[in-house]
């Protein structure tokens, strides 16, 4: 048990949320369960919103495979402890408790240089006793860019056999890491391969970098390891790989039904209208588990700060109402340089936290049943006047259960943690 969790209910409940509890008891929903089952879904939040997707390895090349971070606000976090600090700072801010999504280029190499085909799980021993004595899951990514191998833009698909020797390495390696991070912290570790593998331009040959795609992949999961899970994540398109990527939506709903893998499915990843959430209960038809990376696309960019808009809050119902929480491990994916890197965080996770709170406090049964009756109308009255449910007394009471900031307070505190840490970062 947390801090956070030790102070439940440490002040009486609200006039407003009262109010509230009623008035959801009048269509059947029970706001004190909705809130007990609020605290127990756990949000896996990346690390890499806190340094811009750098990572800790010595002479990094620029940030590559068709992903870009754009802004300069100052503070960022140079070092692992600062990172770290960074996300107790943010974890403080969010109520319930939570999973933090590491990827291989985070771990503590000391003073000699450690290449992606040499990485154990001692390189994360501070991260996995940090998350045990903060009490986090974690999660991981070998990283298959930002690398002089991947510079031509082609990892475990390259033509070049060394080259993908070299990458497959790299995988067998991450899944050895994610292993040991879910057998020391009793949750298992997902640990999830996005290769930005792909061609700028109309290519002569679609196929056989898929061939050697899947092949790599087959032979990086070899093996079958305790406290890990694979996941694959497809893309439609990167800076640089706009015309053509090998680890397509296609390729890998494929890959990951044949393999019995889990899907990745990040929601800046597919066209701009084109949403995930009506995806989830068509593919955990065919998968045993899903991985979201919850992200929000804005025009070329995939990685926006999540907010709480329609997107948002289909995905989160459609995982809630479906009864999907035991087979989906919601993640967040996204990097602005912007703005206040903790605030980003808060941001991001409050807003999903609100999104999946609606979906709990949403009278299902009456909806399904108006549906069976071909009661469009109904259903349609229903769902339009839920949107002016008092919810955000809800979500207040949840924060104060969780001892965690109500409404916009948190912002004070991060302006308290920028001016006394992070301005003072070089
Ligand atoms: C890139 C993918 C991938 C990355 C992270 C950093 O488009 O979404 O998940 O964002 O691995
Ligand atoms: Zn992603």
């Amino acid at each position: 048990m947390n801090a956070k969790s030790k102070a439940r209910s440490a002040s009486p409940q609200s006039n407003s949320y009262s109010t509230a509890s009623e008035r959801y008891s009048e269509i059947g929903v029970n706001t004190d369960s909705a809130l007990e089952r609020l605290a127990d879904i756990p949000i896996s939040v990346h690390c890499w919103q806190g340094d811009d997707v750098c990572g800790f390895e010595q002479g990094v090349p620029e940030l590559g495979g068709g992903i870009a971070t754009t802004g300069n606000y100052p503070g960022k976090a140079r070092t692992p402890n600062e990172l770290r600090a960074d996300l107790e700072m943010a974890f403080k801010l969010i109520p319930g408790s939570h999973r933090v999504n590491l990827h291989a280029s985070y771990g503590e190499f000391g003073s000699k240089a450690v290449d992606r085909d040499s990485i154990e799980p001692r390189h994360f021993r501070h991260w996995i006793d940090w998350a045990k004595q903060q009490n986090l899951g974690l999660d991981f990514n070998p990283t298959f860019f930002s690398h002089p191998k991947a510079a031509d833009g082609f990892t475990l698909s390259h033509k070049s056999k060394s080259v993908r020797k070299f990458w497959i390495e790299h995988g067998r390696r991450c899944r050895e890491v994610g292993s040991a991070m879910g057998k020391a912290l009793g949750t298992k570790t997902v640990t999830n391969f996005w290769v930005p593998d792909g061609y700028k331009d109309t290519p002569a040959d679609r196929l056989s970098p898929r061939e050697r795609l899947a092949e790599s992949l087959d032979s990086i999961f070899e093996t079958n390891l305790k406290g890990n899970l694979d996941a694959v994540e497809p893309k439609l398109f990167g800076l640089g790989s706009e015309s053509y990527v090998v680890g397509s939506s296609e390729f890998y709903l494929g890959y990951a039904v044949s393999r019995q893998k889990l899907l990745c499915l990040d929601s800046g990843h597919f066209h701009p209208t084109e949403g995930i959430a009506d995806k989830i209960s068509s593919v955990l038809f065919f998968i045993p588990e899903l991985l979201l990376h919850v992200s929000r696309g804005v025009r070329w960019d995939s990685d926006h700060v999540v907010v709480l808009n329609d997107e948002l809050l289909s995905i989160a119902r459609e995982v809630v109402v479906n009864g999907f929480l035991k087979r989906t491990h919601i993640g967040l994916d996204y990097f602005d340089a912007s703005i206040n890197r903790v605030a980003a965080w808060v941001i991001g996770t409050r807003a999903l936290q609100r999104a999946l709170l609606a979906a709990l406090l949403e009278p299902t049964e009456a909806l399904r049943r108006a549906e069976l009756q071909a009661d469009y109308t109904s259903r349609l009255a229903l769902q339009e006047e839920l949107k002016a449910l008092p919810s955000g007394a809800v979500w207040d009471e949840f924060c104060r259960r969780q001892n965690a900031p109500e409404s916009m307070r948190w912002i004070a505190d991060v302006r308290t943690y920028e001016a006394d840490v992070l301005s003072l970062r070089a």
